[in-house]
């Protein structure tokens, strides 16, 4: 069986939880405390060179790491992600972008105020925000007159892009700054077995 290494309240692992409850896929969920430095050790390193989660596990033990490789690795022969070369490239251009413009933009911010840090983080906070809304106003423009990120339809472009760009008001983004980001969210919350971030799948066992 598919074993999944996360933690609760990563976006970049729930990308990865959505997309195995969209394709109904059994999975083992191995949830990690970050904050107890759970992925620091010994034994985590040699599953992820980087020290990070998410980290898919395949039944033959070999790991996959980067969020990003495990969601295009599970969609390959799915209707989530395309066979043509071009479309494909637009897809995986997608990937790029978020992790280039947005994901650390949004992630960090959030993480220092949830973890109750953002005074102390304020000029960071502020430098983040700056870097991100680039992002997000980016998103914004493409999304005035498409549907979806690539193509047609719904793929893991748009999973991927999804999950950081939904929770970055919790790291204080002003979001009612962008209303097509925010009804293209609304559309991909209504995917067929879209999955919010702390419900847990029928498609998994295991420790969360
Ligand atoms: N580019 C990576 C980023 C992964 C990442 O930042 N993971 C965070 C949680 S969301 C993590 O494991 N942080 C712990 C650490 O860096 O020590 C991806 O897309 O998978």
């Amino acid at each position: 069986m598919l074993r999944l290494y996360d933690s609760r309240y990563s976006g970049n692992s729930w990308k990865i939880r959505i997309l195995l409850n969209q394709l109904e896929r059994s999975f083992e969920r191995h949830t990690l405390d970050l904050e107890a430095g759970e992925t620091k050790t010994e034994a985590f390193s040699r599953l992820n060179r980087f020290g990070r989660i998410p980290v898919l596990q395949l039944p033959d033990g070999q790991t996959i790491v980067e969020s990003a490789a495990i969601l295009l690795y599970l969609a390959e022969g799915t209707p989530f992600l395309y066979k043509d070369p071009y479309l494909r490239a637009q897809v995986i251009g997608w990937m790029f972008f978020e992790q280039g413009d947005l994901q650390r933009f949004l992630a960090l911010s959030r993480v220092y105020h949830i973890r109750g840090m953002a005074d102390k983080m304020s000029q960071q906070i502020e430098r983040l925000h700056a870097d991100g809304y680039l992002g997000l106003e980016k998103l914004e423009r493409w999304l005035e007159t498409h549907e979806w990120l690539a193509g047609d339809r719904y793929t893991v472009a748009d999973i991927s892009v999804f999950a950081y760009c939904s929770l970055a008001h919790e790291g204080k983004y002003e979001m009612e700054r962008f209303p097509s980001v925010n009804a293209w969210l609304q559309r991909v919350r209504a995917q067929p077995g879209w999955l919010d971030m702390f419900d847990i799948s029928p498609f998994q066992t295991g420790h969360h």
